[in-house]
């Protein structure tokens, strides 16, 4: 497991990851009502906050904005993604290497795997050259762990969901990134099944400040490393207002309450 010590992915332990990979994921649909930020520099402009940790995003947006965002932005490459356009069983090819990631200066290495799918053998598979390559280069390796497909009856219910946190520690994974089980105790859960692994919130769709504040404080409370989260920042308004409010619950141990009342 990677070593966090002097790491720029952790404060007091903890990470906050910006998630922009919606672009290839969901396409351009989520950026009605935002639309300024179909320009990615928006995004790495956001990603300079003192509360993000790292900007999660695939190889077209690193190759061609990070070179600008270097000394203020920490990558977290995102190897691998697929369309809302395929219909198929789910499954998510990779398109860029962890070696040309590294080059472009990459601080951490992310991969999505969808367990239960009718490709997982593949995934599988196709995931142990990258978390070798990123032990070669250093670097953390997050995982988006999303169970899908046919078997998964219900893909956020506790079992699945401390099942999708495990996964990552049994991959070889520094951060698996589940979707929230619905419950405090059910995230509980999930942490505890992943162990030493870091467990990340994934942000989901966008909510009220209130909704997302209180839900980020019950996963910190139960453990959870921190977050990655997309649609609930860069969706929003003003994104350096929920910032500034997510910087003390993540970090600092706050309640939603308190940085509410401001
Ligand atoms: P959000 O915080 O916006 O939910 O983003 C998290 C994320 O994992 C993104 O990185 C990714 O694009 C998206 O969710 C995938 O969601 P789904 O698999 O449900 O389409």
């Amino acid at each position: 497991m990677y070593d966090f010590t002097d790491s720029p992915l952790v404060r007091n332990d903890k990470t906050l990851v910006l998630a922009h990979d919606h672009g290839l994921e969901h396409g351009p649909k989520q950026f009605s009502g935002v639309e300024e930020r179909l320009d990615p520099r928006e995004v790495f402009e956001m990603a300079t906050h003192d509360a993000v940790t790292a900007l999660a995003v695939g190889k077209g947006l690193a190759e061609t904005y990070y070179p600008s965002y270097e000394d203020d932005v920490n990558l977290l490459a995102k190897l691998n993604g697929s369309s809302d356009l395929w219909m198929g069983d789910p499954y998510s090819p990779q398109n860029w290497s962890v070696e040309y990631a590294a080059d472009l200066g990459a601080d951490a290495i992310g991969y999505t795997i969808y367990p239960g799918v009718n490709r997982e053998t593949d995934m599988f598979e196709d995931f142990r050259p990258v978390q070798e390559a990123a032990r070669d280069h250093d670097l953390p390796i997050a995982m988006w762990s999303y169970p899908r497909g046919q078997a998964v009856k219900s893909h956020r219910s506790e079992s699945v969901i401390a099942y999708a946190a495990r996964l990552g520690l049994e991959l070889g994974a520094d951060f698996t990134k589940v979707k929230y089980p619905r419950s405090k105790a059910a995230m509980a859960h999930a942490v505890r099944s992943a162990a030493d692994n870091r467990v990340l919130l994934s942000g989901g769709s966008k909510t009220s400040d209130r909704d997302f504040l209180e839900l980020v404080e019950d996963c910190m409370d139960v453990g959870v490393s921190g977050l990655a989260v997309g649609r609930n920042v860069w969706q929003r308004e003003d994104p350096e207002a929920i910032l500034d409010k997510l910087d003390p619950v993540v970090f600092e141990e706050a309640t939603a309450e308190e940085v509410l009342e401001g």
